[in-house]
């Protein structure tokens, strides 16, 4: 799968800026993290105790589905996994909605996926990037300050919620904000699994 262009996508050495809505403006003293959903207790985090979770940084391919792909930016953020462990997930979870904020309301965008698929090493919510001609700098407000997912690059970029708020535990798949306007549950570039 690795560096190869899926079909119908294009390469582009910019890292191009797509969303619906308002972008969000860090709060840091109103801004949270929740875990909730099919959990035995939800747990809700503030921005500190987030950034005082494990680092890591990953190389991944983002691929978007109105056909750009960018290969190989390097990001730097909190593993998924490491964020769920942090809660007791009830019997047969699995499913996550990841939710992010829309024109103000922090739970307004969100994107399905099967939780298994996220708990690999290159599976992170981000607050940094680098790439062959950028140093390592803050991703901006646009691209989601002050944390967003990348999702693995098995899954178009509109998986990974921007200005992300939480993740939901279900047992069943449910469609998110994309995916109720008719886009894939399972969405893999490499399949070009665009529409339902
Ligand atoms: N909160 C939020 N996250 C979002 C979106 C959005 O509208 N709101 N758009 C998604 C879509 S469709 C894409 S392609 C990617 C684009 O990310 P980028 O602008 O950083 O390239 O963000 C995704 N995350
Ligand atoms: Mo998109």
């Amino acid at each position: 799968m690795e560096n190869k262009l899926p079909p119908g996508q294009f390469e582009t050495e910019n890292w191009p800026i797509l969303h619906q809505g308002d972008v969000y403006q860090f709060d840091e003293e109103t801004w949270r993290f929740k875990l909730f959903g099919e959990v035995e207790e939800e747990k809700v985090l503030t921005y500190q105790e987030i950034m005082n979770l494990p680092k890591t940084v990953s190389t991944v391919d983002m691929h978007c589905v109105t056909t750009w792909s960018k290969f190989a930016t390097s990001f730097e953020g909190i593993r998924v996994r490491d964020l769920v462990d942090l809660v007791m997930l009830k019997e047969d979870v699995k499913y996550v909605m990841v939710y992010g904020y829309y024109n103000g309301d922090p739970f307004g965008y969100s994107a399905n996926m099967p939780l298994e698929e996220l708990l690999g090493d290159d599976a992170l919510f981000v607050y940094r990037w680098k790439d062959h001609k950028n140093e390592w700098q803050d991703i901006t407000p646009k691209h989601g300050y002050p944390l967003r997912l990348i999702p693995p690059a098995s899954f178009y970029l509109w998986k990974g919620s921007k200005w992300a708020t939480g993740i939901k535990f279900m047992k069943e798949d449910v469609p998110g904000f994309w995916e109720e306007l008719g886009y894939s549950m399972s969405a893999n570039p490499y399949k070009e699994e665009r529409y339902r």
